[in-house]
């Protein structure tokens, strides 16, 4: 039997916190980014655990994790058949257990440091908490383009109708009661980067208020998401939540359980 390693009993408790990093081609930025993670992760006092969702990644993204090295914070992979970051979340989120669970991009462009911010609010009984580029005490490094500026201007304008008063939707750092997290992602059909406004508004739809916390933002180069490819899907998905919500909200009763987008994962 080999000798146990540091961590190995820490790792072998149930985890109070799941953290979901969705991953596709992500073998440039992801191996910083499980290392930032996995160090910040085992300073928190209590058990922790990551879980890496990949869309079909033609390059060494599933690998990399398969080989990450057992230490304190154990890492699963599961895979998502369906490709979206939407899909990988929502796959993610259904396969943690643990009390608290939270998502993070494979770039850590938000600063790890929120992540002590938010389990505190959780532990008070908040139940969303999310980071927020639009907080007065953010501090936010940007280098997006002008016209990805004017994009998002005109996203966080729609996205304003269907979450009023959350002034950031799209920072990737999330944070969630777990039993939350997975009623709500088993609800959630946007397969897509407009994926959080439905995740949002259907938390706020169950009665929990979304709260925003001050993040240190810095964009990361090797961002995946294109202007020009991706605006045209993203307003569409819009209009879907919007088309989804409204006619929900016209059922008398209590929604009937809806199937699953796709087959979850699979290991
Ligand atoms: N599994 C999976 N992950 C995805 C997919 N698309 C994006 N992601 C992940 O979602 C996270 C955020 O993607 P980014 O490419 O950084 O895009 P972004 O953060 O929305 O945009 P930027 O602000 O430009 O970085 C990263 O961890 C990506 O790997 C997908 O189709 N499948
Ligand atoms: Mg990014």
């Amino acid at each position: 039997m080999p000798p146990s390693q540091p961590g190995d009993e820490r790792a072998s408790r149930p985890p109070l916190l799941e953290v979901v990093v969705p991953a596709r081609n992500e073998e440039q930025r992801l191996p910083g980014g499980l290392l930032e993670l996995c160090a910040k992760l085992a300073r928190m006092p209590f058990p922790t655990a990551v879980i890496v969702v990949d869309n079909n990644s033609t390059d060494r993204t599933a690998e990399i994790v398969k080989n990450w090295p057992r230490g304190a914070v154990p890492i699963r992979l599961l895979r998502c058949a369906i490709p979206g970051k939407g899909a990988a979340v929502r796959a993610g989120l259904l396969g943690t257990t643990a009390p608290f669970v939270g998502f993070c991009d494979a770039d850590m462009a938000t600063d790890l440091d929120a992540i002590d911010a938010a389990c505190g609010l959780l532990l008070s009984g908040e139940r969303v908490v999310i980071g927020s580029r639009g907080h007065a005490g953010s501090h936010v490094e940007n280098r997006h383009s002008k016209i990805r500026e004017l994009g998002a201007f005109g996203f966080r304008a729609l996205a304003g109708v269907l979450v009023p008063g959350v002034s950031d939707t799209q920072c990737g750092f999330k944070f969630f009661d777990g039993v939350l997290a997975r009623e709500t992602a088993a609800l959630l059909r946007t397969p897509g980067f407009a994926f959080d406004v439905e995740l949002l508004a259907r938390c706020v739809g169950r009665g929990s208020p979304v709260r925003e916390i001050a993040v240190r933002w810095h964009d990361k180069p090797g961002s995946s998401f294109s202007p020009a490819r991706h605006t045209f899907g993203i307003v569409l998905e819009l209009g879907r939540i919007w088309l989804r919500l409204r006619a929900q909200s016209r059922t008398p009763a209590r929604p009937a359980w809806e199937p699953p987008l796709d087959p979850v994962g699979y290991p």
